[in-house]
């Protein structure tokens, strides 16, 4: 990365105390993130956001106030305690944005650092519960957003979009990989009718669309030091979408045994104790507000993030590697083989997701 003069980007915002070190923090793959470190009462996190992913800046910040603002309000009204701890908080900059633009096009946007936290890598059962119930009250405390959120990414998880790109990749076979995928592409097309259903619910305005996280990662939540989630934080993607987006991404990374990119297939499989956890918390705060209808397709929505993962990684694969970064050349094939036996798993699991949700139920 080439140097980046940070005191004069910070200077653009209304931070209070002196900025001392500036260090690289985690390990995000879109945006690139500093601890600043101040003599003052907080340090801060400064961030660069990828306006090449994340194409309008704007509104992309216009929904994580909406949204942080409306959290806040939220945990006032029931008397939380430490609520800076609990959800996020953005320096405005001397225009009054949340962001500043550089001369260079560069987006930057500033928060206030939460100390003494956690963040995890990988799920256990016993935080798969904490997350559903994390993600879950994330959800419910967003269900009267007073406004219309627009898509930080159109379309994002668009099943119906997903498989026209694949489709397209297919036509134009732009790196000559076509036959060596023809029976992936052909299995996935058995499905593709069935993995469609949310699109055309919502249609016939049967499904709703809510303000959704839509990166439910275990990675995107701050734990404190006693295990307990404090706050989600990575809300560039909050947006409207199906539910599914939340509780299905989350089961296709931490319910899959391996990591998605795991070549060797006889490793992935879906964890029944790791979904049996998330789903018990998920619906300990989601079931007031969910529809019957959302209910009854969570094994559906299980199912199809490992589907749409596989089609989006194998339409990239044909494509010759043009979205995802890859670190050898079959890099997608091995996602994309990952994913479908995940996929496949979960279909087998099918009978035992839906008599779990329904004795949760009863
Ligand atoms: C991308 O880079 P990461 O892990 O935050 C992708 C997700 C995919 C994921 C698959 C903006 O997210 O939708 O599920 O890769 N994000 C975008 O590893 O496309
Ligand atoms: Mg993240």
């Amino acid at each position: 990365m080439a140097t980046i003069d940070t005191a004069s980007i910070l200077a653009q915002f209304e931070i209070s105390g002196n900025v001392g070190e500036v260090k690289p923090l985690g390990n995000g793959l879109i945006n690139d993130t500093y601890h600043v470190i101040t003599d003052g009462e907080n340090d801060y996190v400064l961030q660069r956001i990828n306006n090449a992913i994340f194409q309008d800046v704007d509104l992309l910040q216009h929904n994580i106030e909406v949204v942080t603002a409306h959290i806040r309000r939220k945990l006032e009204a029931c008397g939380t305690d430490d609520i800076d701890r609990k959800v996020l908080q953005f320096v405005r900059a001397r225009d009054s944005k949340t962001y500043y633009r550089d001369e260079a096009d560069r987006y930057w946007r500033v928060m206030v650092y939460i100390p003494d936290t956690v963040t995890h890598e990988a799920v256990t059962p016993e935080h798969a519960r904490d997350c559903g119930r994390a993600f879950g009250n994330f959800e419910k405390m967003l269900v009267d957003v007073p406004e219309q959120l627009g898509e930080t990414i159109p379309d994002f998880h668009n099943m119906e979009l997903r498989m026209r790109q694949l489709r397209e990749a297919v036509a134009n076979n732009a790196a000559g990989r076509l036959d060596e995928v023809r029976d992936i592409v052909d299995e996935l097309e058995r499905d593709a009718d069935e993995m469609c259903q949310a699109e055309r619910l919502y249609r016939e305005d049967r499904l709703p669309k809510r303000i959704c996280h839509c990166d439910t990662k275990v990675n995107n939540m701050l734990f404190d030091k006693q295990g307990q989630v404090l706050c989600v934080i990575d809300l560039d993607t909050v947006m409207p979408s199906f539910i599914f987006s939340d509780y299905g991404d989350f089961l296709r990374t931490g319910a899959n045994f391996t990591a998605e990119d795991d070549p060797d297939l006889s490793r992935v499989g879906f964890n029944e104790e790791i979904f049996k956890a998330f789903t018990t918390g998920y619906l300990e705060s989601a079931r007031d507000f969910l529809t019957p209808i959302e209910i009854e397709l969570l094994p559906y929505a299980a199912a199809l993030f490992p589907f749409m993962q596989c089609v989006r990684f194998l339409a990239d694969y044909i494509n010759g590697d043009t979205y995802y970064k890859i670190k050898y050349p079959t890099h997608n094939l091995d996602r994309t083989r990952n994913q479908l036996a995940l996929y496949r798993d979960v279909r087998r699991h099918d009978q035992m997701m839906s008599a779990f949700i329904h004795s949760l139920l009863n």
